[in-house]
């Protein structure tokens, strides 16, 4: 008989500096973090302060369509009492969060990316930062790339699973046969019991508040109120910069992520071109890599 849902204990809230951040990610830890080298984004970001500001910035939505962040904001401002479902609950497609959840790169809020703390992410080759807006829906995946996600506004509720369970789960980006949203709920422990079987982390996450995130770590992020508000890094590693071709792994070893390769010099390209021209050339998924 398998033990349901073990959970682990939440992790004391670490001040980090680069060399810690550097040394969590190589060990795989999942941390949570307090920094005050994200101040400025705190004071300058809120739902009103994004409508007023870049209101016109083109966003991804999680149904993949593309809207205004303005409509966006808007579009939560009406809704801030959508029910908040776990994942142990049964859910559906339709769930309305999906239209009210986006994701921009913060290249294209030129004035929030400067205030970004270069100095901690300053050993890494490339980093991309997004900013996740509103009703994060808690599907399960894990990222090819480490990552630092930052509370901003709002609130957040994630789910991890330890890394060393990555493959028993299922080792891909987005597990199979395990649905979008309410991957615990009794109906989804039956297509994969395994989820319901291995410990993970539940955290919550307060304006101020980080998660270290290691590369191929399944999480989860529900947002728990309408105004949520978080920014990620995707920190690439230098050894990754030889890469001249996209990573050939994931074509040998088919349980690896065929979604998120690595792309050292297309990146680089694609941040040059942004640069010129303004305008995106390289998108994965609802990722625009500027
Ligand atoms: O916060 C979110 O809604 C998604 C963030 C996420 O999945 C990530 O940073 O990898």
């Amino acid at each position: 008989m398998l033990v349901l849902h073990k959970k682990l204990r939440e992790p004391a809230v670490e001040h980090i500096d680069s060399a810690m951040l550097a040394q969590h990610l190589r060990e795989g830890n999942i941390v949570k973090i307090q920094s005050n080298r994200f101040e400025r984004l705190l004071e300058q970001v809120s739902l009103a302060s994004l409508k007023e500001n870049f209101g016109d910035a083109p966003i991804f939505t999680h149904k993949g369509k593309q809207t205004l962040l303005g409509n966006l904001v808007q579009g939560l401002q009406q809704n801030p009492d959508c029910a908040i479902k776990t994942w142990y609950e049964e859910a559906d497609y339709d769930d309305p969060r999906l239209d009210l959840y986006g994701v921009i790169n913060l290249k294209r809020l030129e004035m929030l990316y400067q205030t970004l703390p270069f100095d901690l992410f300053a050993q890494w080759a490339i980093t991309q930062s997004f900013l996740w807006l509103g009703y994060s829906t808690g599907s399960l995946h894990f990222d090819e790339i480490d990552n630092v996600l930052f509370q901003v506004k709002g609130t957040k509720r994630i789910l991890l699973f330890p890394r060393q369970y990555t493959d028993v789960i299922d080792g891909r980006h987005r597990p199979e046969r395990v649905p979008t949203l309410g991957f615990l709920s009794p109906s989804a422990l039956k297509t994969n019991p395994w989820l319901g079987a291995v410990p993970h982390h539940e955290i919550v996450l307060n304006p101020g508040e980080g998660l270290v995130i290691p590369a191929y770590t399944y999480h989860a992020p529900i947002a728990t109120s309408y105004n949520s508000i978080s920014v990620n890094t995707f920190l690439f590693p230098h050894f990754r910069s030889k890469e001249l071709i996209p990573d050939l792994s994931q074509f040998l070893v088919p349980k690896t992520n065929p979604f998120t390769p690595m792309f050292y010099y297309l990146i680089k390209a694609a941040s040059w071109w942004f640069s010129q021209t303004g305008r995106s050339a390289l998108k994965f998924s609802l990722y625009e890599f500027l």
